[in-house]
């Protein structure tokens, strides 16, 4: 039988019951999916308004409760960037339901590979194990195989808005009021969590006249544990100085979104394009390492103890950016405890989307949504000249602690145990050095979410004690 049009339908509603498809359905959708990921390049371009989401890792559940806080398809644009198997125990519904979402809104979903989407890989880390127990034999593990040759290696995204609408939505209770920021202010990020309630908002350096402000009291960043930023500008050349001349970084660049990050051997998105993806994910090489690479707090290259990829620095990261345009770098990848972090004065951020990563790490997970340029009306693009003022440009920023703060804490956080977070150190680590500091890059609003609740999951929350002495 074929699946398409009223068949697709009903596999989609049977795998969001989490329920699997035959087999001879899951060939047939393979053989379709192969069909439209063979026309992608290695770069796809997206169009924003995206929805973009990292690490799922086979939990299901925790993927409904995305789809609840972030929208459905069609009606949310998606891009998942790859690791969509193993770990985790319903890898096999995941990603057939993901497939089958691709297959039916091919416009509105964006899947790119992840170093887990490798035979060798499944074959140790879980999928390949399931697949066999699900259906009694290996062709279905080996259909999907298939397919994660012809995954896109990454995604360009353009036409991002680089100011936020705010979102006109309730305040997370523990909020004051008080210190939310003028409407007419240009919002670059936003985060919310499961309920749509805003946790905090954080306005753009846009106001030349703000950036004197100390580094040394209140920047909540000197209490992060990332330790204090004392340098205020870039290497040379890179665009990471505010004191360039407007001429080193495009605010209004592209995103580029990929699984792992950067490799020594690609230097421009188009020697990406050249690879030949078509292919068991290699040991080594450009391709290997953009799905396998970590950045770190590094100069340069450094060796990756996964030992495959590389591990890059800041320098790497701003380079890359410059040359080629981007005004942020997306990754998975790497667990993250508050659900994304980014580094390098806001020139890459990591997207972490399973919640309590194994059913036991106890972090949070989050999606990044870039906004539509032409959706924020009054939007004027800045210079680098208005922002950063003769070779200062910090401000102090966030934590409403005095100062001319353009940035607003609007509370704190509560971790997954319930436990509160400091908000000074839950922000700092999350923006990590770029907080304090004049920063482009689009507009972005990360939705926060925990793992499903229990009673969702239509099984124990252990196994019986008894079945340990069978
Ligand atoms: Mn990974």
């Amino acid at each position: 039988m074929s699946i398409g049009g009223s068949d697709l339908d009903r596999a989609i509603a049977q795998l969001r019951a989490c329920r699997p498809i035959p087999e001879n359905q899951v060939r047939e959708l393979c053989y379709k999916a192969r069909e439209l990921l063979i026309e992608e390049g290695n770069v796809v371009g997206v169009d924003a308004p995206v929805t973009i989401c990292g690490d799922i890792h086979g939990q299901f559940h925790d993927l409904m409760e995305l789809f609840r806080v972030g929208g459905d398809v069609p009606d949310t644009n998606y891009l998942f960037m790859g690791d969509f198997v193993d770990r985790g125990f319903y890898s096999l519904e995941s990603f057939l339901l993901l497939l089958c979402l691709k297959v039916r809104y091919p416009d509105r979903i964006t899947l790119i590979r992840g170093n887990h989407e490798s035979r060798q890989i499944t074959t140790v880390y879980g999928f390949y194990d399931e697949c066999l127990r699900k259906y009694g034999s290996a062709n279905v593990w080996r259909y999907c195989c298939e397919v994660f040759d012809y995954l896109a290696l990454g995604a360009l995204v353009t036409g991002a808005a680089t100011s936020l609408t705010p979102t006109d939505g309730p305040i997370a209770e523990s909020i004051q009021s008080m210190d939310i920021p003028d409407a007419d202010c240009d919002i670059e990020i936003e985060t919310l969590n499961a309920n749509g309630e805003i946790m905090y908002r954080y306005a753009r350096n846009s106001d030349s006249h703000s950036t004197a402000a100390s580094q040394t009291n209140s920047n909540p960043a000197s209490s992060s544990p990332l330790g204090p930023t004392p340098s205020n500008t870039g290497p040379a050349g890179t665009g990471a100085t505010s004191s360039s001349n407007g001429s080193s970084k495009n605010e209004t660049g592209a995103v580029l979104c990929v699984h792992g990050g950067l490799s020594p051997l690609i230097d421009s998105i188009d020697k990406i394009r050249l690879l030949d993806r078509k292919q068991e994910v290699p040991h080594e090489g450009a391709m290997c390492d953009l799905l396998w690479s970590d950045p770190d707090e590094i100069d340069g290259w450094g060796l990756s103890p996964r030992g495959a990829g590389f591990l890059f620095g800041a320098d790497i990261v701003k380079h890359f950016n410059h040359r080629n345009d981007l005004s942020l770098i997306a990754r998975a990848h790497q667990l993250v405890m508050e659900g994304f972090k980014e580094m390098f004065e806001s020139t890459i951020v990591t997207v972490w989307s399973a919640p309590n990563y194994c059913y036991r790490c106890g972090n949070v997970a989050a999606i990044l949504e870039l906004g539509e340029d032409g959706s924020n009306a009054g939007f004027v693009p800045r210079s680098n000249g208005e922002r950063g003022g003769g070779g200062g440009g910090t401000t102090a920023s966030g934590g409403g602690a005095g100062g001319n703060g353009r940035g607003w804490v609007l509370g704190s956080n509560v971790g997954p145990n319930g436990a509160a977070i400091g908000e000074n150190r839950r922000l700092s680590s999350v923006l990590g050095d770029g907080m304090g500091r004049p920063r482009d890059g689009p507009g972005r609003r990360y939705r926060v979410f925990e793992a499903a609740p229990q009673d969702s999951r239509g099984m124990p929350a252990k196994k019986p004690v008894a079945e340990y002495f069978l």
